[in-house]
């Protein structure tokens, strides 16, 4: 009997009864299907979206599931946002686990939905390349360096992987005195649709805020602007704003000379709690964060595929300090600590030639 006919639905049959499913091999009909009614609970039951990648990644984590490195389809897929979308997605991983699914399959799934897969950690890390664990083979903890040149710099971590806190390496920054919620509204007052641009080209991510749009966040009033009970993060491709912002930050001084950052930056600023949940980027090199203000614990854990000789690590990043890590390769998460507001701004930073570095 052909594999369509073997498939073929039997009101009677025992996978149809849901006996023995597990030994059928689904058809994409059947996939969809179970989508459907894993999003229709889902609308009910209303997961968050940190409870979702977090039982996604121990899924993962756990399942070693085989999927290959695929980027192509996936720019579009990262462009939609969905918590529902996240959570079918997370729910049909489980599933192509527990059904032996090949992962092609339910990849084809996935693509065949429109915008149904936000920025995630599924997508994420789907699309990730598999590391070399020499870049956290052996380290019990982040590297923090006082007083690094950028000799030691490029020949200890940079493009390597390796994490590492460099210590009060902001000191003449103007950012440390200037910037706060209302020096960025007043950015962003200053030049006409710079804040609808980073809603419509840009990102905004407002975490667990009401905000729905990077113009309401600016639009917050005087009591909730205290209460420092919001944290969120956005980038910013708005070239006038982008200029503006550079005359309050420099080039951290340990860069390699041929290194060249992204134009977009990015920034993360709130009060205490939460900051950002587990997850992985897809962004096109290492990164560098500048603490402006305010202190921040970073978790970060190794993939999967290192996890033997690798291990989760915590930094304490005060003010004044900057992180480097690859947040492609390691999945990370934030916590504000209390006292004053966290401001952070990040660009990434890479050794290709050619490219814009304003
Ligand atoms: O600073 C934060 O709270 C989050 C930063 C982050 O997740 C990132 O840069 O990818």
């Amino acid at each position: 009997m052909g594999k369509k006919q073997a498939n073929k639905k039997d009101p009677n049959s025992e996978a149809s009864t849901g006996k023995n499913s597990k030994t059928e091999k689904l058809t994409k009909e059947d996939i969809k299907q179970l989508m459907q009614k894993a999003l229709d609970k889902a609308r009910k039951n209303g997961l968050s979206t940190y409870e979702i990648q977090t039982d996604l990644t121990n899924a993962l984590r756990s399942k070693n599931v085989p999927v290959k490195p695929n980027g192509n389809g996936l720019m579009m897929l990262l462009k939609c946002t969905s918590v529902v979308a996240l959570t079918v997605v997370s729910i049909a991983i489980v599933l192509a686990v527990c059904l032996d699914l090949s992962s092609e399959e339910l990849l084809d799934f996935v693509r065949s939905q429109d915008c149904l897969v936000p920025s995630n950690l599924l997508v994420n890390e789907v699309g990730r390349p598999i590391s070399d664990c020499s870049m956290c083979r052996g380290l019990e903890a982040v590297p923090i360096e006082t007083s690094i040149t950028k000799e030691i710099f490029l020949q200890n971590y940079a493009y390597s992987g390796r994490p590492v806190l460099i210590k009060q390496a902001t000191s003449d920054w103007l950012a440390l005195e200037y910037f706060d919620y209302h020096f960025f509204r007043r950015l962003y007052e200053k030049f006409p649709n710079s804040a609808e641009m980073v809603d419509s080209d840009c990102n905004f991510l407002r975490y667990q805020t009401e905000f729905l749009t990077f113009a309401d966040f600016l639009k917050m009033d005087d009591d909730k602007v205290k209460r420092l009970d919001w944290y969120v993060g956005w980038s910013n491709c708005d070239r006038r704003v982008m200029k503006e912002l550079r005359k309050y930050y420099e080039r951290p001084f340990f860069l390699p000379d041929d290194s060249v950052s992204s134009t977009l930056d990015w920034i993360f600023i709130g009060g205490a709690g939460p900051g950002a949940g587990l997850h992985i980027d897809v962004v096109d090199a290492s990164s560098w964060q500048a603490q402006i203000r305010g202190e921040k614990i970073w978790t970060v854990v190794p993939p999967y595929e290192c996890e033997a000789v690798c291990r989760q690590m915590n930094v304490t990043v005060n003010q004044g300090d900057i992180f480097v890590l690859d947040t492609n390769i390691w999945f990370h998460r934030t916590e504000i600590l209390e006292g004053e507001i966290s401001i952070t701004i990040v660009r990434s930073t890479t050794e290709d030639v050619g490219r814009d570095d304003l």
